[in-house]
């Protein structure tokens, strides 16, 4: 039985957070394609189920109705109470893994996103705003390289939706540029998630968001 439906697309690490989160908690879900390269996202059917244009969107499917959550600190922040796992243990923590969130929205995975985003799929390597975004997301790994050397986790002492949130886009380092060896306790961190029971790749959760035509990478 399918009790979450998840749209996204396999090149979304935004997506790719709701998706880790529901594979790890075991919960019945199934993705449904979003075709992003070919503009679905700009779509008045998909602006219908989500104003702001985005993936991932995920819909509960309920006995009293359907519950429609867009933003992935959101849904991971929904699902962590629907299954009691990867939540906070107390007050502390849930501030604690609240501030991790926004950070990672606003300073790292949006900058990470966007400067893979014009690099890797648009290929404007040397474009200055590339090398904008870039810088800002070095800056951004390299706080949390600091943050990571002296603890396992990003927000509390065991994994919360905090590592799922900001861990989105750096399974793919050769995709946004980043040299690992530079950042040991960001791939020892990556490593502890990757050994989670029930861990998957990106590759092996969702669809790709690029039709055939349009396929570049
Ligand atoms: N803060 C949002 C970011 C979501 C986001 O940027 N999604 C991108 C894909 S990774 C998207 O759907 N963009 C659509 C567009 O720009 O048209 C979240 O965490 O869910």
């Amino acid at each position: 039985m399918t009790d979450f439906t998840l749209d996204c697309f396999l090149e979304s690490g935004n997506a790719y957070k709701a998706a880790l989160m529901l594979e790890l908690c075991g919960a019945g879900w199934a993705p449904r394609r979003v075709a992003f390269f070919t503009g679905q996202t700009r779509s008045d059917e998909f602006r219908a189920l989500n104003i702001m244009g985005e993936v991932p969107v995920m819909t509960h499917h309920k006995v009293d109705g359907d519950v429609v959550l867009s933003q992935s600190g959101s849904i991971l922040d929904y699902l962590s109470r629907e299954f009691d796992r990867f939540g906070p243990a107390n007050e502390d923590e849930r501030r604690e893994i609240l501030r991790w969130i926004l950070w990672d929205n606003h300073k790292l995975t949006s900058y990470t996103a966007t400067a893979r985003f014009m690099s890797h799929f648009q290929k404007k390597t040397d474009d200055p705003v590339t090398l904008f975004l870039a810088a800002r997301a070095t800056n951004a790994w390299k706080v949390l390289d600091a943050h990571l050397k002296s603890r396992d986790f990003v927000a509390t002492g065991h994994p919360t939706i905090a590592d799922l949130s900001l861990c989105g886009y750096l399974f793919w380092p050769d995709e946004i540029g980043m040299d690992m060896s530079q950042y040991p306790s960001i791939a020892a961190w990556l490593d502890r998630i990757a050994a989670l029971p029930g861990y998957k790749r990106p590759e092996e959760l969702m669809p790709s968001g690029m039709d055939p035509a349009t396929a570049t990478a």
